[in-house]
């Protein structure tokens, strides 16, 4: 390390103890932060320090301990990842992440069929590691040959953009990444993992099924898979289902929030139990938006499955006949107990909902025009004057809408997937008035951000500060009611 190295690094340290002071906790993982440059690196005379980086991701990985973060600058790296060292808790994780504003692609050129995918996570300590802001393309990849008999099971051996394998103890986060070109987005097996705002597509499928190569794939408990994209995938946008082997089901995963279009199903559920799908927009799917199926196998039963609040539209394509095309279907006796409330189902192929199952607890869903802002161009908010608006049934699992913003608004629940704010989000206290409590929220926390602000609710538009832009909001709304803007 040179002198002006130095300098920086103990000017850095001031600083960082400065904002850990200022937040009353860390800002980031405790760990050392390295870096990976492809262009700059250098794997043999680098450091991991940010001017003396390492070329490849892979050798960092391997330099690094649990709670390091490895720092990815802008490149195209041909390369698999696996090996992590695990962290700790969410507060202590292994990071690895882009370089933020960098593009870093992940784009493996494999062709053994045992090492295809873009991260590979198998160990079986590994937990508390985060993926951040990378795009995996798998496009330089080569399939197995799905009709070798030397492969027992020739769909684990296809490429895949990130496989999380059984073996691991959980705690897995991905967020912000864009995987395309796969035969699957991605495969994840272990419990307690999070798949945050992904951009998953053009998912391939190698023997030209369409109901085996998914955007994601979950088969354990307790994952989160939360906002994102998962668009013109061959197989299903996202697909929970257990095993026929093991006869373990995906047990209490969480479904929100996700755009799931130009796929085979928007959402599919079978042999899994207890799932909560809610606030997610599918559309233009081949077949029905969301799918509760029991009747693939003899007595696998999805089991008290949940959809709440999401907006199916225009689901279902002429040209494919196999399966339904229905906003909602709840397929086959050995579906039990599924709750369906507070759905729109609007211009779907087949009708809007199907329901063959049984137990099935149906409620508050829409079927007519339900107002969209601008169908035509993907706008499925609600126009001020939709029916249903304040025509859904309170759901204490949906606490808020594919926006954030809290539910509900105006006098009760909405239907779909956005709720609409009559008071435009200046009824800070939710009292139905905007007046002068809603305005001194504003002034008490005036000018603070952060941990600092002593009530988030004077946040107006949840940008961390409260300042003039929430004032204003407060101060266009002034005086109005929910009655008066009714
Ligand atoms: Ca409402
Ligand atoms: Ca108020
Ligand atoms: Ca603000």
């Amino acid at each position: 390390m040179n002198c002006s190295t130095k300098t920086r690094f103990v000017v850095g340290a001031i600083i960082i103890d400065f904002l850990i002071m200022l937040s009353g906790e860390a800002l980031w993982a405790q760990g050392v932060t390295h870096y990976v440059d492809g262009v700059n690196g250098d794997n043999e005379y680098g450091d991991g320090t940010e001017v003396n980086s390492w070329e490849t991701i892979q050798y960092g990985i391997d330099q690094m301990s649990g709670g390091d973060t490895l720092v990815i600058k802008a490149g195209t790296y041909a390369e698999r990842i696996t090996d992590f060292p695990a962290g700790t808790d969410w507060q202590n994780a292994t990071v690895i992440r882009a370089n933020p504003g960098d593009i870093v692609t992940i784009k493996p050129n494999e062709a053994d069929p045992a090492r295809l995918q873009a991260i590979f996570l198998n160990g079986k300590n590994d937990e508390y590691i985060i993926f951040e802001g990378l795009v995996l393309d798998g496009s330089d990849m080569v399939d197995t040959d799905m009709n070798d008999p030397n492969y027992v099971n020739p769909r684990e051996l296809v490429r895949t953009g990130i496989r999380i394998d059984a073996t691991v103890k959980g705690h897995i986060r991905i967020q912000d990444c864009e995987i395309e070109q796969f035969a699957t987005g991605v495969l994840s097996t272990p419990d307690y993992c999070e798949f945050i705002n992904l951009n998953v597509h053009d998912i391939v499928s190698p023997d030209g099924s369409l109901v085996t190569w998914h955007g994601i794939y979950i088969r354990g408990d307790y994952n989160l898979v939360e906002g994102g994209e998962f668009h013109d995938i061959k197989g299903h946008g996202v697909k929970l289902a257990g095993s026929n082997s093991t006869q373990i089901y995906p047990e209490n995963n969480i479904v929100r929030n996700v755009t799931s279009h130009d796929n085979t199903f928007g959402i599919f559920i079978t042999r899994a139990l207890d799932n909560l799908i809610y606030n997610n927009v599918c559309y233009d799917n081949k077949y029905s938006g969301i799918a509760v199926f029991s009747d693939w196998q003899e007595g696998q039963h999805p089991q008290r499955n949940k959809i709440f609040n999401n907006t199916c539209y225009r689901n279902g394509n002429p040209n494919y006949d196999v399966y339904g095309r229905y906003a909602i279907e709840v397929r086959g006796l050995g579906a039990e107990d599924t709750e369906v409330k507070n759905n729109i189902c609007y211009l779907n192929l087949d009708g809007p909902i199907n329901d063959t199952g049984t137990n099935t607890f149906l409620s508050n869903n829409y079927y007519d025009d339900p107002g969209f802002v601008d169908a035509d161009n993907l706008n499925f908010r609600l126009h001020p004057d939709s029916p249903c608006i304040d025509a859904g049934i309170p759901i204490a699992s949906v606490p808020d809408d594919i926006d954030g913003i809290r539910r509900p608004k105006g006098l009760e629940y909405d239907i779909g997937a956005f709720e609409f704010d009559p008071l435009n989000g200046a009824d800070l206290n939710e009292d139905l008035v905007v007046d002068i409590v809603d305005l001194n929220m504003v002034l008490i926390d005036w000018g603070r951000s952060g941990l600092a602000i002593t009530d988030t609710r004077a946040d107006a538009n949840n940008d961390g500060t409260v300042d003039i832009v929430d004032l204003n909001t407060v101060l266009i709304g002034w005086g109005k009611s929910v009655h008066q803007a009714q």
